[in-house]
């Protein structure tokens, strides 16, 4: 056991265990005088069951259908069969009028279908898929496609893809989100018959759509040639939209947040990613690349990429997925001179990350605490990963995994942040269905600590302390489809490629 040292972020004084010489499976608890742990695993699958309830959460999410879970008896009927109605008229279509927008996933604890947090989970899970595709299989997720042939990921990644496709305009441009207009109760989706309408145009998700469009065409030729060009074909669209508007364009409204999230710059983002399209562009680009091979897209990254750092993934600024893709694109294509410079942003980023683990108590690669601090631990472990990956470094994937088991119980609260997972997770969500039905719902992780603490439930002010599991707070304590993503791949790749 080390010398206690003080983790300065929560002020927790902090010893640590080595068990790197406990190879015999089981499980454990520790015991100093009266106190006792919470009992632990030491094996070699410890990750399979965190990994198969975080994916098949989506299911759960699902929209427009019935959900009828097998496994946990959380179902209700198919809602939402109304999305949905456009909220404002725009050059092709008025106010008013209808266009069916069926299916997808609502969001997080709120019934909300947005593209650009839909297009980063896809993206994210598909460039899993495309790295690691032995950990997907079909039959993983007992799904109601489950034994069609085709692995289960793919089947639940459709479901987000083919939602977005109805939110493309003929002429390329992507409707930004369809939602009601007043937050709902704590009710099921099906009891949610409010008016749910479709809102303006924005280059920004156009962009996202595009880059996951053209990931799901190469992704999805194995299995359903027509449907890949499809995608493919959708992609383009897009693009060519982004070509006739070259500026960033957002069709935003006063008040267009009333009842669901704003994704967008407002009071409490300040980030420069929120006021540019570059770099969903960018991730475009670099997907439309890998896909076609064509050389319009080279240009676009060769001429934009200097003006680019490696940043963390996310709806905000998705560009990091488009270098990382290029990197391991299949095929070893690319140029050598992109690569190059990819590269040295990514390992830029990894060596800061590095000294930030190496600075603190939890080796947390996070030093400030907002909405959403789960997720980007989560990413931040990634890009450690992506880093031990292209350099072979132990001390990047240790770091990597330092963030993993923060996310599943090393920290402060001594807590799981996904439900169901671990032996003391998070019970009390915000989320809908699991309040209606009062109930836990398996493999949801939480958004986590947020020093802002907006729902005046958490304490504010206290860095990685300002969380609560408690279901009014949504600031700190709401599950979101952009959050398991990049938990589900740190787990992944740790999956994978462990030592
Ligand atoms: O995850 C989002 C976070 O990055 C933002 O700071 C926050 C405020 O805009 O919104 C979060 O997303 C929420 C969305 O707006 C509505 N659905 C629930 C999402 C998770 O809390
Ligand atoms: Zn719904």
């Amino acid at each position: 056991m080390s010398a206690p040292r003080q983790d300065t972020a929560s002020q927790d004084s902090i010893q640590r265990i080595d068990f790197t010489s406990f190879n015999r499976p089981g499980r454990y608890y520790l015991k100093i005088g009266e106190i006792q742990s919470y009992p632990f695993e030491i094996g070699q699958a410890i990750y399979q069951d965190a990994f198969n309830k975080m994916l098949r959460s989506y299911y759960l999410q699902r929209c427009g259908v019935a959900i009828r879970d097998s496994i946990n008896g959380i179902g209700h009927s198919p809602c939402h069969l109304n999305d949905g109605t456009f909220a404002h008229t725009d050059d092709m279509h008025r106010a008013g009028e209808m266009k069916r927008a069926q299916g997808g996933w609502h969001d997080a604890g709120d019934f909300g279908k947005y593209v650009g947090p839909i297009a980063v989970t896809v993206g994210r899970l598909l460039s899993l898929y495309e790295q690691y595709p032995s950990l997907f299989s079909d039959r993983q997720l007992m799904i109601p496609e489950s034994g069609n042939g085709r692995p289960d990921l793919l089947d639940e990644m459709k479901v987000g893809l083919d939602w977005m496709l109805t939110m493309q305009r003929r002429d390329g441009a992507v409707y930004r989100k369809l939602s009601g207009k007043e937050w709902p109760p704590m009710i099921l989706p099906n009891e949610d018959i409010q008016p749910r309408y479709i809102y303006g145009i924005s280059t920004p998700e156009t962009a996202k759509f595009a880059a996951a469009l053209a990931m799901a065409a190469r992704v999805y030729s194995d299995y359903d040639v027509l449907l890949a060009k499809n995608y493919l074909k959708a992609a383009q669209k897009a693009w060519e939209f982004l070509q006739n508007e070259p500026s960033m364009r957002v069709d935003w409204v006063e008040g267009d947040d009333s009842g669901s999230g704003k994704y967008l710059a407002g009071e409490w983002d300040t980030e420069a990613s929120l006021t540019t399209d570059k770099d969903d562009r960018f991730w475009a680009a670099a997907e439309l690349l890998i896909t076609t091979g064509e050389a319009i897209f080279s240009e676009y990254l060769e001429q934009e990429l200097p003006r680019l750092s490696y940043t963390l993934f996310e709806w905000k600024d998705p560009s990091a997925l488009g270098m990382a893709d290029y990197l391991w694109q299949p095929r070893q294509q690319g140029s050598e001179n992109l690569k190059v410079q990819m590269k040295q942003k990514l390992l830029e980023r990894a060596d800061r990350l590095l000294d930030t683990v190496n600075r603190s108590g939890y080796r947390l690669a996070l030093d400030k605490f907002i909405w959403a601090s789960n997720k980007m631990v989560a990413e931040e472990g990634i890009t450690l990963f992506y880093a031990y990956k292209l350099t072979g470094n132990q001390a990047y994937y240790q770091a990597a995994v330092d963030q993993l088991d923060y996310l599943l119980g090393r920290n402060h609260f001594n807590l799981s942040f996904v439900t169901a997972v671990g032996s003391n997770s998070v019970r009390n969500v915000h989320h809908r269905v699991a309040v209606a039905k009062k109930t836990v719902i398996p493999g949801l992780m939480v958004g986590g600590a947020n020093t802002e603490a907006q729902d005046g439930i958490a304490p504010k002010g206290l860095g990685p302390l300002s969380y609560v599991d408690d279901q009014r707070s949504y600031a700190t304590n709401e599950y979101a489809i952009d959050y398991n993503a990049p938990a589900i791949a740190l787990i992944g790749m740790v999956m994978a490629e462990g030592s």
